[in-house]
């Protein structure tokens, strides 16, 4: 790796000993981006890899909240503020058991490079909280999401930064949330939080974005092969929004997801989950909060492989849709001993660097930062909606998140090819995201 390159990676380390997954993506991205910054000499004068590394503020706050019984829990709550350099911050909140700092970084810094390639005005962000949404009654949850909003609410705002859902955090939550937050500050101030519902300035589509995005990135990909999904079969794992919208468009184009997931095994159906009833019956597994992939195989008589990964079954295509590093060096060689040839991350991160390297020499890989940035895109279509005062036909939302999910894949092609990386989406997806975003660093100076 360059001079100037190592340095801040050793700078990062340093400054960053408990925040492994953090540390893994940064050293990924590095790795992309080393030709343009061996290209540009003035990232190291003004110091944009160091700047990019460190988030603009991170905010951690306990949060109190009562449960049914009356008894008092606290929880930790986050906001990292990554980058701002090319729009408000922009980023979901993750409610889950196994929520650090760590975890905020790593994902607030892939958004950085997430947000750049949907071409629209957003910073990155990402925050959440260590509170289990499992088992958690409605009232629960709601008490839960007023705490979280009494004190994230003075960090947060349409034009300063806008949350949005991510694992654990869904429509209900977003509900909560912005009540709260209108209740707090008296003002209709709609574009503060997105994946809002339609009857109070939810875009079309939101719901759908990521799943439905990630397939239209996955057409092109094939198309480049020569191939299209009609009659292909996938592999999915988890069964929250982001997979449920897979299996929705996956049907849509004649093809078949043939597996779910959760934490307690995953259930192989063979017919796909291909029929209203198995698509929607997804969203009620979701708002029962048992987290639980067995009541799928229960209802529909499928098999259910306990305490086991999808990975070893033989598909065309291999999604992963549930959580970061659920990939690594074992599973990545099932996927290649299966004769997978398509390998779309989904997850944020769902792949540790070893495991990404290997696949990369046996599949065509395609990166979560570019594949799954449908929904921020449709957040970001979700504001612009709301500034207007005004909401779009689902045909024109969908339209534009297929546009903007077809220049993704472009110019991803286009900033391997021209680093001389070849073919080469996990590459060019970091560099298009990056140099939007040390344009504009450079361009601001020295902040
Ligand atoms: O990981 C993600 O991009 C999200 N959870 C969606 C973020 C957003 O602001 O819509």
């Amino acid at each position: 790796m360059n001079a100037y390159m190592q340095r801040v990676l050793d700078e990062v380390k340093a400054r960053n000993p408990s925040e492994p997954l953090f540390l893994q993506t940064v050293e990924e991205v590095f790795k992309s981006i080393e030709p343009v910054v061996e290209k540009h000499p003035e990232y190291e004068k003004y110091a944009v890899l160091e700047r990019l590394c460190e988030p603009d503020r991170q905010v951690a706050f306990r949060v109190v909240w009562t449960d049914d019984e009356g008894k008092t829990h606290i929880n930790r709550g986050f906001r990292v503020q990554f980058n701002g350099s090319i729009g408000p911050y922009k980023g979901g909140l993750r409610f889950a058991p196994n929520v650090t700092l760590d975890t905020m970084k790593f994902l607030a810094f892939e958004q950085t490079f997430k947000n750049s390639l949907t071409g629209m005005p957003i910073g990155s962000s990402k925050g959440g909280s260590d509170f289990d949404p499992r088992g958690k009654s409605d009232m629960e949850i709601m008490r839960f999401c007023q705490a979280f909003m009494t004190e994230l609410w003075r960090y947060i705002g349409p034009d300063v930064d806008v949350p949005a859902g991510d694992i654990g955090v869904g429509s209900r939550e977003i509900g909560y949330l912005y009540g709260q937050y209108k209740r707090i500050k008296a003002v209709w101030e709609n574009g503060v939080i997105t994946g809002k519902g339609l009857s109070y300035g939810g875009s079309l589509v939101r719901p759908e974005a990521a799943g439905y995005g990630a397939i239209y990135y996955l057409c092109e990909v094939l198309k480049r092969f020569g191939e299209d999904i009609k009659d292909k079969t996938v592999a999915v794992s988890g069964f929250g929004n982001v997979a449920w919208g897979v299996c929705k468009k996956v049907a849509q184009m004649g093809g078949k997801v043939v597996t779910i997931s959760g934490p307690d095994g995953y259930c192989y159906d063979p017919d796909g989950v291909v029929t209203d009833e198995k698509i929607s019956y997804l969203l009620k597994m979701r708002e029962s909060g048992r987290d639980r992939a067995q009541d799928y195989a229960d209802k529909f008589g499928c098999e259910f492989v306990p305490k086991s990964k999808v990975w070893g079954v033989k598909v065309d295509i291999a999604m992963p849709c549930a959580y970061q590093n659920e990939i690594g060096m074992a599973e990545a060689q099932q996927i290649v001993a299966n004769g997978v040839k398509y390998y779309i991350e989904v997850a944020n991160m769902p792949t540790t660097n070893e495991a990404l390297n290997y696949l990369k020499e046996h599949c065509v890989v395609a990166p979560s930062k570019a594949v799954n940035a449908g929904g921020v895109a449709i957040s970001a279509l979700e504001m612009i909606q709301n500034s207007m005062r005004y909401n779009w036909t689902e045909e024109k939302v969908d339209n534009k998140l297929h546009q903007i999910m077809t220049s993704i894949y472009d110019v991803s092609v286009d900033a391997a090819e021209q680093a001389g990386f070849g073919y080469d989406l996990v590459a060019g997806g970091n560099i298009a995201g990056f140099l939007r975003v040390a344009d504009a660093m450079i361009a601001q100076g020295i902040v």
